[in-house]
């Protein structure tokens, strides 16, 4: 089964994710843009409350009550994301797969928000409790509510929807 997920960042910060999950792996994919040069926390938060400059959003996503650390360490927040990398530009191309990241089950991310950050997150390796809560990834400033759309597997919207997915990528 695959499911699929997106989330639109507006504002000044502004882009799009799209999450496709396929057996137990999650395709995270997009693009966000006018960030300052440089890596930018990424993570998802527990909450899809995007109020109070995203503080609504409440703390990253975290089930399994484990501290903050990178994406590829075992024990981390599911919201873990770590950075994404913006260029001259102030482009960051999203693209990562991840395992921990569930759109179905009692895990799932759908109805939660992603969260970009001022600041790079020190994946949990910084020396001092923030580090172990957020990454001192610093502030919140862009924001998205992570919604389920259409299965592009089984859904007469395939290809209208690739269409529409590959017109953003074009133009943002
Ligand atoms: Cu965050
Ligand atoms: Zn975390």
């Amino acid at each position: 089964m695959i499911i699929s997920a997106s989330c639109v960042l507006t504002g000044p910060i502004f882009g799009f994710i799209f999450l496709t999950q396929s057996n137990g792996v999650t395709e995270i994919t997009g693009k966000v843009n006018n960030l300052t040069v440089g890596l930018h926390g990424f993570h998802i938060h527990a909450v899809g409350e995007l109020g109070d400059g995203c503080r609504a959003a409440g703390a990253h996503y975290n089930p399994g009550s484990k501290t903050h650390s990178a994406p590829q360490a075992l024990d981390r927040h599911d919201g873990d994301l770590g950075n994404i990398l913006a260029g001259d530009d102030g482009v960051a191309v999203v693209d990562m797969v991840d395992t921990k990241v569930q759109l179905s089950g009692e895990r799932s991310v759908i109805g939660r928000s992603i969260v970009v950050h001022a600041k790079e997150d020190d994946l949990g390796l910084g020396g001092d409790q923030e580090s172990l809560l957020t990454g001192n990834a610093g502030g919140r400033i862009a924001c998205c509510v992570i919604y389920e759309t259409a299965d592009p597997a089984s859904s007469i919207f395939e290809l209208p929807l690739k269409f529409f997915q590959s017109m953003m990528y074009m133009f943002f």
